[in-house]
């Protein structure tokens, strides 16, 4: 580190954040890297490199990571263990994931009762209930209409249950334990509104019933409004048939909404007048208040942001240049601008946002910051252009009951001490 380097660029927020012109400043030595000059000639002849001196490997059907990316692996969370393997779910590893789109390999999961193997040739989804006509789609009769692509984040309703009031204490775990039933994908499918449009749905019709071919036989209601606006059955993520686990051979994508409501393996919706109330929206998925009382049919997933560089479950290399580098999203529209802290939210700087910004989709937000080893909080917070802002986690507690924990989105704080240790701190 060339001393005293950080002097010279612009401080944008206290406690080293810098200005985002940082990084394209030609001045700034982000690493010592001077050093490494007497050895920069030696990557040819008999010191090159074993991969330089033999033919590489043939080609391959479908491609596969490098083996020294293994550790970016989704972790299982199965909270009724051997009794029933695939009720729970499994977290997408932010903190080894860079830009916005999760690869379909890395995708969280949540399943009540297990992935089911579904053939397509013998599944079908049945339009029926308020509607002139009821209809049944095999998958290459979905496969002959028109289609829509859109990027957009499904996020688990309990994305934020390790910070909710849940627990006592902010638990110690990687930022994709904490954030990670959140992912985004590129999806490909038919609009819904051809559908119900053909089964002549009925003009006073004003919710649906969507049902998956699961062992949990999942399902909610859906409003029709949503239904007829950007509703989605989906048949691909990013580009490629969806995987079993994001419900293939179809599953609804509600753009925004909670991702309890995106049903996998699609079997069945019916229109009906109301609400049909089903077990996944009344004993769960709704918020208890402090009253006893509590909210159903929280749709919109709220606005949302966290750090997932410098964060659990890794450590920081020493004092220095960093890329402080993180996601935000709302579920209302579109992220306008995202803020961060180095000293615990007395001051803030506006981090620089990843083009495109697209509605229900999330950013990836970026800011310098020059760490002088002192003990530091980073935090950031994100806004939507439908004026909703991110809050502390002790507002957000205060709001409900003791043991809620569905629908937090509050700021996430990462404590960052003088040994370079990592902690997850509320605020
Ligand atoms: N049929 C069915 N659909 C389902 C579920 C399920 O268990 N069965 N889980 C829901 C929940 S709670 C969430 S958060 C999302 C998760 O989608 P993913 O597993 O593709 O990430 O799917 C939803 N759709
Ligand atoms: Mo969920």
């Amino acid at each position: 580190m060339e001393p005293g380097s950080a002097n010279r660029i612009e401080h944008a927020a206290g406690n080293g954040l810098l200005n985002r012109r940082a990084f394209v400043q030609k001045s700034i030595v982000w690493l010592s890297a001077t050093a490494a000059g007497s050895s920069m000639a030696a990557t040819t002849g008999d010191s090159a490199p074993d991969w330089m001196k033999t033919p590489g490997a043939p080609f391959r059907g479908y491609g596969q990571p490098s083996p020294y990316t293994e550790s970016a692996q989704r972790k299982h969370l199965q909270p009724y263990g051997e009794m029933a393997p695939g009720s729970g779910a499994s977290v997408t590893p932010l903190q080894d994931l860079h830009g916005v789109i999760t690869p379909n390999g890395l995708h969280f999961e949540r399943s009540h009762n297990g992935v089911p193997a579904i053939d397509p040739e013998e599944h079908e989804l049945i339009v029926h209930g308020m509607v002139g006509q009821a209809l049944k789609f095999s998958y290459n009769d979905l496969l002959r209409y028109p289609t829509v692509t859109r990027t957009c984040f499904i996020e688990c309703s309990g994305n934020g249950l390790f910070n909710s009031n849940l627990v006592s204490q902010p638990m110690q775990l990687p930022v994709g334990h904490l954030h990670g039933v959140m992912s985004t994908a590129e999806w490909t499918g038919v609009p819904l509104s051809i559908l119900l449009d053909e089964a002549g749905m009925v003009t006073n019709a004003k919710w649906l019933l969507a049902e998956g071919a699961d062992a949990a036989g999942m399902s909610r209601s859906i409003p029709v409004s949503k239904a007829m606006d950007d509703t989605m059955i989906a048949l691909f993520q990013n580009g490629e048939p969806i995987r079993p686990e994001q419900g293939y051979p179809m599953r609804l994508l509600l753009p925004g909404f909670e991702g309890n409501t995106h049903v996998k393996w699609l079997r069945r919706i019916k229109v009906t007048d109301a609400p049909t109330y089903t077990k996944d929206e009344t004993s769960k998925y709704s918020d208890l208040l402090p009253d006893g009382t509590a909210n159903l049919f929280s749709l919109k997933m709220g606005v949302k942001s966290a750090i997932t560089r410098p964060a659990l479950p890794y450590k920081m290399a020493g004092k220095g240049f960093y890329e402080v580098s993180g996601l935000a999203w709302s579920g209302h529209g579109s992220v306008t601008r995202v803020e961060v802290s180095a000293d615990t939210g007395r001051s803030w700087s506006d981090a620089e946002l990843s083009a495109p910004i697209l509605p229900m989709s999330p950013v990836r937000f970026r800011v310098p910051w020059h760490w002088d080893g002192s003990p530091s909080v980073l935090m950031s917070r994100a806004h939507d252009d439908q004026g909703n802002i991110q809050m502390p986690r002790s507002e957000w507690s205060a709001k409900y009951a003791v043991g809620h924990l569905y629908h937090n989105n509050s700021i996430q704080a990462w404590g960052i001490a003088t040994d370079g240790e990592i902690s997850n701190v509320w605020s």
